[in-house]
């Protein structure tokens, strides 16, 4: 793209907003890569919103310059999801970490993948819940030790990348925060995705983590790019994902345009969107709320 061409400068990506985040904390790098992503695709700022849950990496939505709704905890899965039917012509990002999406609305995560809707799901994985005070998640290492679990935890972690892929989403990745332009170049190829596309990224968590920290993947990331993996091969990128412990896949680990996405599938979502079809037949519900006065 040549710079006449860019519609978008990369200023309208942010607001005046600067959320409270630790310094150095991860949701800086990937506040930086979201931003990125969405000015490499020059996505209209009116016609892209971020769905948040709550927690720390879910202030994001304050901050990026799209339209935002910060939800309930472990809501933003069925929020975007309305938002799509309602106006399937929208970008729909949803964005909230690993206890948002895969403790309290685990449940829309695996259903969100199965219906495989043209949605982008960014989970920031700290493996602990940062905003408040750094318990223990669905994702923390066994022994991690919180005011929840003293004595360590002892439940065996949820496998995000691996748990996307056999729940059906169609684009499945894991990046870095340590690593902005790979994280950048990730999210983009996900947003750009047709179908339900997932990003997990290894986030540091500075404050309440002092296990899974960039030291900790130093030795332990490989680069599934650098490999001769067939991202199209459904049990392969099983098996891929479900390497843990020395060796740990980093980069797209699954990709396939073979499946249909819920809008192409759903009768209704073909041509003009819901919003657009009701603007047309609009219908005065003015007797209907007096009578409840
Ligand atoms: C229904 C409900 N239950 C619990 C909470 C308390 N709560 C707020 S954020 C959070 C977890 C945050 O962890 P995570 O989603 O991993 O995000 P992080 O803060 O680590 O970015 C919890 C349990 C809440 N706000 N609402």
């Amino acid at each position: 793209m040549t710079i006449l061409e860019l519609k978008f400068d990369k200023k309208i990506y942010s607001t005046k907003v600067r959320p409270l985040w630790c310094p150095g904390c991860g949701d800086f790098a990937m506040f930086k890569a979201l931003k990125e992503a969405l000015y490499e695709l020059q996505l209209d700022p009116k016609q892209t919103i971020l769905v948040a849950g709550i927690g720390c990496s879910s202030k994001m939505s304050d901050a990026v310059g799209v339209y935002g709704l910060h939800n309930i905890h472990g809501r933003a899965i069925p929020s975007a999801t309305g938002i799509k039917m309602a106006n399937h012509n929208l970008n729909v990002i949803v964005y909230g970490g690993d206890g948002d999406m895969l403790g309290i609305g685990g449940n829309h995560f695996t259903h969100a993948c199965r219906r495989n809707m043209d949605l982008t799901l960014i989970i920031p994985n700290n493996h602990t819940y940062g905003l408040t005070t750094g318990q223990t998640s669905p994702t923390s290492d066994i022994g991690y030790k919180t005011k929840t679990s003293p004595k360590g935890s002892f439940d065996r972690p949820v496998n995000p990348v691996f748990a996307a892929i056999s729940a059906g989403a169609t684009f499945v990745a894991k990046v870095s925060s340590a690593d902005n332009k790979h994280m950048g170049k990730v999210m983009t190829a996900a947003i750009a995705h047709k179908g339900m596309s997932v990003v997990v990224i290894d986030q540091f968590c500075i404050t309440w983590n002092r296990i899974n920290t960039p030291d900790y993947y130093a030795d332990k990331y490989f680069d599934v790019q650098e490999t001769d993996h067939d991202l199209s091969n459904f049990e392969d990128s099983l098996l891929l994902a479900n390497m843990t412990g020395d060796r740990i896949p980093f980069g797209i680990i699954y990709h396939t345009e073979k499946v249909k996405s819920f809008e192409e599938n759903y009768s209704q979502l073909q041509g003009k969107s819901n919003v657009e079809r009701r603007s047309r037949q609009l219908i005065d519900v003015s007797d209907m709320l007096d009578s409840y006065i």
